[in-house]
């Protein structure tokens, strides 16, 4: 490669990342918002924690590559939907569900498509809400839409796909290679974290049905 065009290949894939960049920006300023607004309005805050990240040029290569797609960048965005990831880990299950209304009615944001591992869980037990969404990306001189890949879980749903995840580093990757009885104790795991995840879930309605009943109690006796 002579070296002018070789600079340039590296500004155009400089220029095409921090587009994702800034969508994860945005998209991270939307959580922060909704956020606040949630918990100034239920009194406690739905997210434990995000993580945000930008897919490595060489994996971007190595997905195009097994998804059969040309080197270009229309392409990889064809392709490639997950270059920006946003992974929001939530205390309960109906957070998740409350997260994805509160940004399918964002008006600026398109759902491209949704991925409900939680009721539908992956063969191996995999559990997670996830969403592609379009968000749009204002640079200096055009507007351009760029997608966000979000995944939606329980602190279970993380604890168990992180867990699940580092199992297959250990072996290489080769999902082959895993034991069968580790497959099946993996999705037994899945299972119990699902159920703890329902055990969570209605002890967290009994204490706001409580909370609710003290309110009114002692509106009651103000009145009174
Ligand atoms: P990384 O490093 O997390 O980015 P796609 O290949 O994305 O076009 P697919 O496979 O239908 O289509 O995507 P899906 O099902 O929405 O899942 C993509 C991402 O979800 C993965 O990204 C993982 O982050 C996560 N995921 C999906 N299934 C599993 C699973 O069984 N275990 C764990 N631990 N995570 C899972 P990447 O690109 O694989 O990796």
């Amino acid at each position: 490669f002579p070296m002018n065009q070789l600079k340039q290949f590296q500004n155009e894939i400089t220029r095409f990342l921090m587009m994702y960049k800034f969508a994860l920006d945005a998209m991270e300023t939307k959580i922060e918002i909704l956020v606040e607004e949630f918990q100034f309005l239920h009194e406690y805050n739905p997210i434990e924690h995000t993580k945000s990240r930008l897919k490595s040029p060489e994996s971007i290569l190595n997905k195009l590559y097994r998804k059969g797609g040309n080197v270009s960048f229309p392409s990889i965005r064809e392709h490639i939907k997950d270059i920006a990831g946003l992974r929001i880990t939530c205390s309960f299950v109906s957070d998740i569900y409350a997260i994805r209304d509160m940004l399918k009615s964002q008006g600026d944001l398109v759902i491209v498509d949704e991925k409900d591992y939680i009721k539908q869980p992956k063969p191996n037990g995999y559990q997670s809400l996830h969403l592609i969404v379009d968000v749009p990306v204002y640079m200096s001189d055009r507007q351009e839409r760029v997608c966000v890949e979000i995944q939606i879980r329980t602190i279970a749903m993380d604890f168990w796909a992180s867990l699940e995840h580092k199992i297959y580093y250990k072996f290489n990757q080769d999902k082959q290679g895993v034991p069968r009885r580790l497959l099946e104790e993996l999705k037994e795991a899945a299972q119990a974290a699902s159920a703890l995840d329902r055990q969570m879930e209605r002890l967290h309605k009994e204490i706001e049905e409580i909370k609710e009943d003290q309110i009114s109690e002692d509106k009651l006796k103000r009145i009174i």
